[in-house]
């Protein structure tokens, strides 16, 4: 029986990311059509509408799809995997949260929770045993952190068996909201009281990954302009990265196939066989020590997407060191593995050909390169699947709870406190929140950076307790 996995996808980023996502696995089930169960982890066959796969069965994405803007909604159906997308699971308005998270929980919140809430209960019947929620959004707009945030909070009410996995896009340098500082710290205190994991990503790394990728592209073909994505074959659409989104100076596109890349590993285990699976509520129980320290880093080889990678095998020893290079980290936490304590770590590996062999001998050597917590030496999870992923003979997704992230908190509380210290901007947000809701964003997010830093210190005992009498005297 499938552990099924849907998708809620919230604001501009939410909904963009998961588009990707479905794309990818789509291209997935269309190459691997012999793993027909699989398939229905994600997807739902209708009778109404649906994208026509060959051998005639229509197909559904399990996937609620919400903004408060029409325009990323009508883009998705109007793409060419449209088909997917069941437009009663959308939930929308027409104004936008305007980059204000009050107004994406608060006002928003109040109307929509329970069309939402209704859309998602409908979204559950339709499967057979609800494994995972994968929750995407961005952190520094309105809509995603705000809605985002607020739905996370209820799917914890009223779906609590169900595992909450948050891929959130994290405000970067390059950012163009300037309340993002408010936004993306009420977000992430919102998050690590709901959420059972997250995953941040950062912009940043996706751009310069993305840029690479489109050099490399580019090297490797005549230099003509990719086409337009409506315009390319299925399996090419999968395997190409794609020009840089004019109006916004960035390559969302190939940025979010990164992202998608990544999720597509994460959930490679629940839909194809393998020698070692692992289910996505394993990587919470095994990678989250301590509820509210539950920020995920990830990394991925090989990177690139486009068409220059596509050639070649190469070494599993090689794919494994790639993951500890900064160049890889779908969030830039520089030198994290070596200078910063590891507290939990997991490797999610793919291809046909790689063997447990592989995968020990890495993680043996894992042990030596990372500096893992010394009462979690062994903090190791795996996982090897046997389908490889598009394009590639192998890929591997590294997932860490590294003490680094703590530092990544600690600038985003920085940059709040440079605004709230001069109460800039605090007006359009006291509307709807009391000040106190600020203060106690602050107190959360201290307590998380203070328990990363504490961890990151931690020396081992000198004294080993053996016995419980010994314990308690300890
Ligand atoms: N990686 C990635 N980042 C995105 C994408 N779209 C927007 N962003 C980032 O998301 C942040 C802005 O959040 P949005 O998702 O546009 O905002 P929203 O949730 O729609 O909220 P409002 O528009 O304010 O109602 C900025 O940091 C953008 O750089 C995308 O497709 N991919
Ligand atoms: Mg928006």
């Amino acid at each position: 029986m499938p552990r099924e996995v849907v998708t809620v996808q919230v604001g501009q980023c939410g909904n963009q990311m998961g588009s990707k996502f479905w794309d990818v696995l789509l291209q997935e089930h269309l190459t691997h059509p012999e793993f027909e169960e699989a398939r229905d982890a994600l997807f739902y066959r209708t009778r109404d509408g649906g994208y026509k796969v060959p051998g005639g069965d229509s197909l559904c994405a399990r996937c609620v799809a919400i903004d408060m803007e029409e325009g990323v909604l009508s883009a998705m159906v109007r793409g060419p995997i449209g088909g997917l997308f069941d437009r009663t699971h959308f939930v929308s308005d027409v104004s936008g949260a305007g980059n204000n998270w009050a107004v994406g929980n608060i006002e928003y919140g109040e109307r929509y929770l329970e069309v939402i809430s209704n859309s998602v209960q409908t979204m559950v019947e339709r499967c057979d045993s609800i494994q995972t929620f994968l929750v995407m959004h961005s952190l520094s707009g309105g809509t995603g952190s705000g809605l985002g945030t607020r739905v996370v909070g209820m799917l914890k009410d009223e779906f609590p068996h169900v595992f909450r996995f948050c891929p959130v896009v994290m405000p970067s340098e390059t950012d163009n909201v300037v309340t993002s500082p408010y936004n993306s710290c009420f977000a992430l205190k919102e998050l690590i009281e709901h959420s059972d994991c997250v995953i941040p990503l950062d912009n940043d790394s996706l751009t310069a990954m993305a840029d690479r990728s489109l050099k490399r592209e580019k090297g490797s073909t005549d230099g003509s302009r990719p086409q337009d994505d409506a315009t390319v074959a299925p399996t090419d659409r999968a395997f190409r990265v794609a020009q840089p989104t004019k109006n916004k100076n960035l390559p969302f596109d190939s940025m979010n196939a990164i992202v998608a890349q990544m999720l597509s590993n994460l959930t490679c285990s629940m839909r194809f066989p393998g020698a070692l699976n692992m289910d996505i509520n394993e990587v919470t129980t095994n990678l989250v020590p301590y509820p509210s320290l539950l920020l995920l880093t990830s990394a991925i080889a090989p990177l690139s997407i486009g068409k220059s990678t596509l050639k070649g095998a190469r070494h599993t020893d090689e794919i494994f060191a790639e993951c500890y290079e900064g160049s890889h980290q779908l969030v830039r936490l520089p030198d994290a593995g070596k200078r910063h304590t590891t507290l939990a770590c997991s490797f999610i590996a793919r291809g046909a050909d790689w063997t447990i062999g592989d995968i020990s001998r890495n993680v043996a050597r894992a042990k030596t390169k990372l500096n893992m917590i010394h009462w979690n030496q062994e903090g190791f999870k795996t996982s090897l699947c046997g389908v490889s992923p598009l394009g590639h003979p192998h890929s591997l997704l590294v997932l860490s709870n590294n003490c680094a992230i703590g530092e990544k908190v600690k600038t985003m509380q920085d940059k709040f406190m440079t605004l709230y210290r001069n109460k800039s901007y605090v007006h359009h947000y006291s509307t709807y929140i009391e000040e106190k809701f600020f203060d106690d964003t602050m107190e959360c997010l201290s307590c998380v950076v203070e328990d990363y830093h504490l961890l990151n210190t931690s020396e081992p005992p000198t004294h080993v307790p053996r016995t419980m009498r010994d314990l308690v005297a300890f």
